[in-house]
């Protein structure tokens, strides 16, 4: 009996001590690994900071960080490499076989370390901030723990479309804030549409002049619900250059590359309205749409609209420093070329089988105009209709067949598929109790769930799946608080999806243990935000 209770105790001992009720420590997205050690390291106004560089980009925001949110005024010291009692030490030592993007971070009684290089040492830094319990004033506990950390995917995104609504160069740096946190590290800017362009181009003034103002919708198309209370204002806005610098900058202080789009050859009424002659009628009398949809014109494939893609490509490229451009591609109707007289002599001589064929040759020619500078095209996944251009990563955002279908030709694939729940604009709960939105139930735990390497593609096909992304797009998000309110919390589970191994993910945990003290500090930051519920509800 008594060799029974020892067996007994001993194995609740072993249960107790495996049922660790915080894991992750609270992190999100949930780190490559945590290992908890004993006690605890005290932040206060005594502490040292040390870097290898003081003017690290990533040392610049932790100091600033300290100052504006912690209280706490910390110099910036450099670091001679010797040991210093109660300091945080920000070093590229002891990176030895981390992945690109990773970091270690350490805390003991008496030291911080993030080891950790380039962009990984603001991600060890994102992950300190929140191991520093808010609200804690000078003297922050933080508990003794080693993490190791790097994410699953190199190319982690959100896209939020200011084109349907427009949203100001303020709030779009708050956005990018929001994804810095959360170890995004991509932002995809949707700027043209047909419901306006909102890009200055220098050489052709009338984009914004003409293209960035949309009268009131009236009616939606996608749901005849009514009334459209949210909707009966004009939306004017578009960002000058100057911004758009500034905006660039800002992303890149915290490790963030802006993937511009300029959509093509549909999506385009903003650009035919201002210039009429780029479409195949141009006596048509274009205008920029009020409604949501897909319209019938779209670029014609002159000559004079090749030269205008490609002026406007090259102020783009001046602009932004990204790897990658998205030139659109989604949604062209072929009506327009079919009726075109100019298409169908274009398709004879250029010997195409059809209009997809020249589709095709558009997206060909503009990726060769891309590539002589250096730079690469990104797709929505109707690029592959017609055939791919040879450098082009696809956007598969039509389920995941597109990217499927991408990444066995050797094409690299970034997964978005509103199928997946990475539709940020579609339903969070019941149509009934939600606010008016274009449908597509996506709660939560859909979002969360996402993997974004389909079953069907061999080990080798799956290397060209660079990554994920979260699409906003805002017909029906018309004010800040409602991209806040679709965003969040369903970007946290995006990030998880993006960053976190397949191993590590668990909902529960997410979702109860973690989640709550993220939703407490959208509360403190003054975020809207939905109240997640249970499944269903
Ligand atoms: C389809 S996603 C579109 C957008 C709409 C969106 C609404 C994609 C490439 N095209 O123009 O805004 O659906 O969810």
């Amino acid at each position: 009996r008594i060799i029974l209770l020892l067996v007994t105790t001993v194995g609740f001992a072993a249960v107790t001590q495996a049922q660790d009720l915080n894991p992750n420590l609270g992190i999100i997205p949930a780190p490559v690994s945590v290992r908890k050690t004993s006690g605890s390291f005290v932040l206060s106004q005594e502490t040292a900071f040390l870097a290898d560089s003081v003017n690290n980009k990533a040392v610049v925001f932790f100091a600033d960080y300290l100052k504006n949110t912690a209280m706490l005024h910390i110099p910036v010291k450099h670091n001679s490499g010797q040991t210093v009692n109660n300091s945080i030490v920000l070093t590229s030592a002891g990176t030895d076989g981390l992945p690109a993007e990773g970091y270690r971070l350490t805390i003991t009684p008496t030291n911080v370390t993030i080891a950790a290089k380039g962009a990984g040492m603001f991600y060890g830094i994102q992950t300190l901030i929140q191991l520093i319990p808010a609200n804690k004033g000078a003297t922050a506990k933080l508990p003794c723990v080693q993490i190791e950390d790097y994410p699953r995917f190199g190319y982690r995104g959100l896209m939020l479309d200011v084109c349907r609504h427009f949203f100001t160069a303020e709030f779009v740096k708050k956005y990018i804030d929001l994804m810095a946190a959360y170890k995004f590290n991509t932002f995809h800017w949707h700027l043209t549409d047909d419901q306006g362009w909102r890009i200055e181009i220098k050489k052709y003034p009338k984009l914004t002049q003409i293209g960035s103002h949309r009268p009131a919708t009236l009616i939606g198309n996608y749901h005849d619900r009514t009334p459209q209370q949210f909707d009966d204002t004009p939306v004017d806005g578009y960002y000058t250059q100057d911004e758009i610098r500034d905006i660039i900058k800002y992303a890149a202080d915290r490790y963030i590359t802006i993937v511009p789009e300029i959509e093509m050859p549909g999506h385009a009424m903003a650009a035919l309205a201002s210039y009429p002659e780029l479409g195949c009628e141009p006596g048509s009398g274009y205008q920029v749409q009020s409604t949501w949809g897909v319209f019938k014109n779209v670029y014609c494939p002159s000559e004079k609209t090749f030269a205008f893609l490609e002026d406007v490509l090259t102020e783009v490229i001046d602009l932004f420093p990204s790897k990658y451009i998205h030139i659109g591609g989604d949604e062209a109707p072929k009506d327009a070329w079919k009726e075109s007289e100019f298409c169908q002599k274009l398709i004879k001589k250029l010997k195409l089988k059809d209009e997809h064929g020249l589709q095709s040759y558009f997206i060909q020619r503009i990726e060769k105009f891309v590539n002589s500078k250096g730079r690469s095209i990104i797709g929505w996944d109707e690029i592959l209709e017609g055939g791919l251009a040879p450098n082009a990563t696809v956007m598969s955002w039509r389920g995941e067949q597109g990217g499927i279908e991408a990444a066995r030709q050797n094409h690299n694939v970034i997964m978005t598929p509103g199928s997946g729940g990475m539709y940020l604009d579609a339903l969070q709960g019941k149509l009934s109790t939600e606010p008016l939105s274009i449908g597509g139930y996506t709660p939560l735990d859909k979002t969360y769930r996402y993997d974004p390497t389909p079953e069907a593609l061999t080990p080798d096909q799956k290397k060209y799946i660079l990554g994920v992304q979260g699409n906003l797009w805002t017909e029906y998000i018309a004010t800040e608080n409602k991209v806040e309110y679709m965003l969040l919390p369903r970007m946290f589970a995006v990030s998880e999806v993006a960053w976190t191994q397949l191993a590590n993910k668990d909902f529960k945990d997410f979702s109860e243990v973690r989640l709550p003290n993220h939703l407490a500090w959208l509360d403190k930051k003054g975020f809207d935000y939905r109240v997640p519920t249970a499944i269903g509800a």
